[in-house]
């Protein structure tokens, strides 16, 4: 028998502003939690119109955007333009650069997840590109009270189509309650591990508990699997798992660019700034969101 991660320690992971008008709840990148080898931040977003996030660059790492509710318009200066919705996933290697805005569509507000999930130094300068998975397409399977949806990696027999640069498992449990079903999920013990809470209440092997919008660290030292129980009689249990295989290279971080040396982000401030080594387009773009609220 394998034995279950420990859980390392909790974070609640409170609102503040981002972008323009928006709402973040931050746990991965703030202060208290700077990096998570190989995750840069974590953000929970609830954004409606006009609020969002205009036009902006981003370099040396991956974005994942998973929708919960309602949708995102992004377009970027390559002329890529899309909408996800609730339950799609937009997994985008900024790579060398990308600008882009990422806005609401339609009426209401709309939620979701946005990862960071960092590079190394020998793909922080590749091509930029996007994964797009539509919600119906995203494999899924249940049992025994157990539902996955496998965003990357694989888990009870599934497997996500989706290719990541950084080895990374996602995967969205939910957990029936009324039972004290238990999801269980092997993760390789090297990678570092966390549950971010959904809906419900998770409960772990040690007793600990966590609601909504709490970030669970997994202790790596017994390797083995993770296990989560939902023990309530009514509510059901929703609940993230991301792990991902750690990088052990220094991080630079200046805003949206993440490199290894400050060397780095000066030559990535010089290459925005003059719009060379993948900045080009950006010099002759503003997105149509811009464009329609008439900023200049
Ligand atoms: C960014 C500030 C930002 N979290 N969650 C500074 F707000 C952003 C940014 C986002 C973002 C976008 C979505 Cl759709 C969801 C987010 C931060 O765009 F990139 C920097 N540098
Ligand atoms: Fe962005």
């Amino acid at each position: 028998m394998e034995k279950p991660r420990q859980v390392v320690r909790k974070f609640l992971a409170r609102p503040q502003h981002e972008g323009v008008g928006a709402v973040v709840r931050r746990s991965i990148g703030r202060f208290e939690l700077r990096y998570f080898d190989p995750f840069l931040v974590l953000d929970e977003f609830s954004v409606s119109a006009p609020s969002g996030f205009p036009d902006h660059p981003h370099r040396g790492f991956e974005t994942v955007t998973y929708m919960l509710e309602g949708a995102v318009t992004h377009e970027d200066f390559e002329g890529h333009r899309g909408t996800i919705k609730a339950g799609d996933v937009q997994w985008m290697t900024a790579g060398r650069g990308i600008v882009h805005s990422e806005m609401p569509a339609g009426p209401g507000t709309s939620k979701g997840l946005q990862l960071w999930v960092n590079l190394s130094s020998h793909n922080k300068m590749i091509e930029p590109g996007y994964q797009e998975i539509q919600s119906k397409d995203i494999a899924s399977t249940t049992s025994d009270g157990v539902t996955v949806r496998v965003i990357a990696g694989q888990s009870m027999g599934v497997r996500s189509p989706v290719c990541t640069r950084t080895p990374t498992m996602y995967l969205d449990f939910t957990v029936r309650p009324a039972g004290a079903a238990a999801a269980r999920q092997p993760v390789p013990a090297a990678w570092n591990a966390f549950v971010y809470v959904l809906e419900g209440e998770a409960v772990f092997r040690n007793g600990e508990k966590a609601g909504p919008h709490h970030l669970v660290l997994l202790g790596n030292g017994d390797g083995g699997i993770v296990e989560v129980w939902n023990k309530s009689a009514d509510k059901p249990l929703r609940f993230l798992l991301i792990a991902g295989e750690p990088i052990g290279e220094p991080v630079a971080q200046l805003g949206p660019f993440v490199m290894n040396t400050e060397e780095e982000i000066d030559m990535t401030i010089n290459d925005f700034e003059f719009n060379v080594n993948g900045f080009e387009k950006a010099k002759h773009w503003k997105s149509q969101a811009l464009v329609a609220l008439g900023v200049e």
